[in-house]
């Protein structure tokens, strides 16, 4: 059933992350597959580690071209419902992103927090991401540090100006908890989902197989996205003024969303 548990949430609110009992129907699966090759197609210029905003049409500066099935996945009622557990119930949903990485030359995701490049205040986010290749410890599946979300605060990062990496910036800070990474390793089908203040990275794909994973960001609409605030480069472009919400389920508490931008 798409809920998550009393358990499930307790270990996402402590741990800042989990692996929730549940996989997408076969059909939802099928439908994604068919979506990622068509979407690899028709990006042969994009790493397919960055394919940011899968879901809507191409816009400037960034180059993917979207895919339909990515944002009826992205609003799918039992994904919604499992995210509620965690977020409540009023949802935006703001972006998706494949990371998709090839089998030889999968690029490494630096261990990194999310929030601190993006302009949503105050800072809230669920990311909800689904395997659609197996993803394991021998093709780079996600790490993350547990508990590192604790206190909600941001890493210091150092820019990482290396071009066989998905993002320009690592964590470089004392504080970060001295814990083994646990590496989330999924079937295709399952999902985690993790919290925005999280340090969470991969290590690169040379195993041979492919591991393609679709993230989904939810935040609660008690946030704004801030179209105002400048973000600098991260790696990869991402249109930040143009960025079109959806909201998934109830009403826009802040009263500051704009769900009309970037819905042409
Ligand atoms: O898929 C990965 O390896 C990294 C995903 C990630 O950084 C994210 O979800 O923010």
């Amino acid at each position: 059933m798409a809920k998550l548990s009393g358990s499930e949430i307790r270990t996402y609110q402590e741990q800042g992350y989990v692996v929730p009992d549940y996989r997408v129907p076969k059909t939802m699966l099928k439908r994604l597959q068919k979506a990622l090759e068509e979407s690899l197609a028709a990006n042969p210029t994009v790493r397919p580690e960055q394919l940011a905003s899968i879901h809507t049409p191409k816009t400037d500066p960034e180059d993917t071209v979207g895919h339909q099935t990515f944002l009826d996945t992205a609003l799918d009622l039992d994904l919604v419902e499992l995210v509620s557990g965690v977020l409540g119930e009023n949802i935006i949903m703001w972006g998706c992103q494949l990371f998709c990485k090839p089998g030889s030359d999968g690029m490494e995701v630096p261990m990194h927090q999310d929030g601190q490049y993006w302009p949503i205040r105050p800072l809230a986010t669920c990311t909800l991401w689904l395997a659609i290749d197996a993803s394991d410890q021998n093709n780079g599946c996600l790490e993350v540090i547990p508990g590192s979300h604790r206190g909600q605060f941001h890493y210091s990062h150092r820019l990482e100006n290396r071009n066989d990496l998905v993002l320009n910036q690592a964590i470089d800070d004392a504080r970060l908890p001295n814990v083994d990474p646990i590496r989330i390793e999924l079937e295709p089908g399952q999902l985690s989902l993790h919290d925005v203040y999280l340090a969470h990275g991969s290590r690169p794909n040379t195993s041979g197989r492919r591991r393609a994973g679709f993230t989904i960001r939810y935040m609660p609409s008690t946030s704004v996205l801030r179209r105002d605030i400048e973000i600098p480069f991260a790696g990869y472009p991402v249109n930040w003024k143009e960025k079109a919400l959806w909201l998934a389920r109830g009403s826009d508490v802040s009263g500051m969303n704009d769900f009309e931008i970037g819905h042409s």
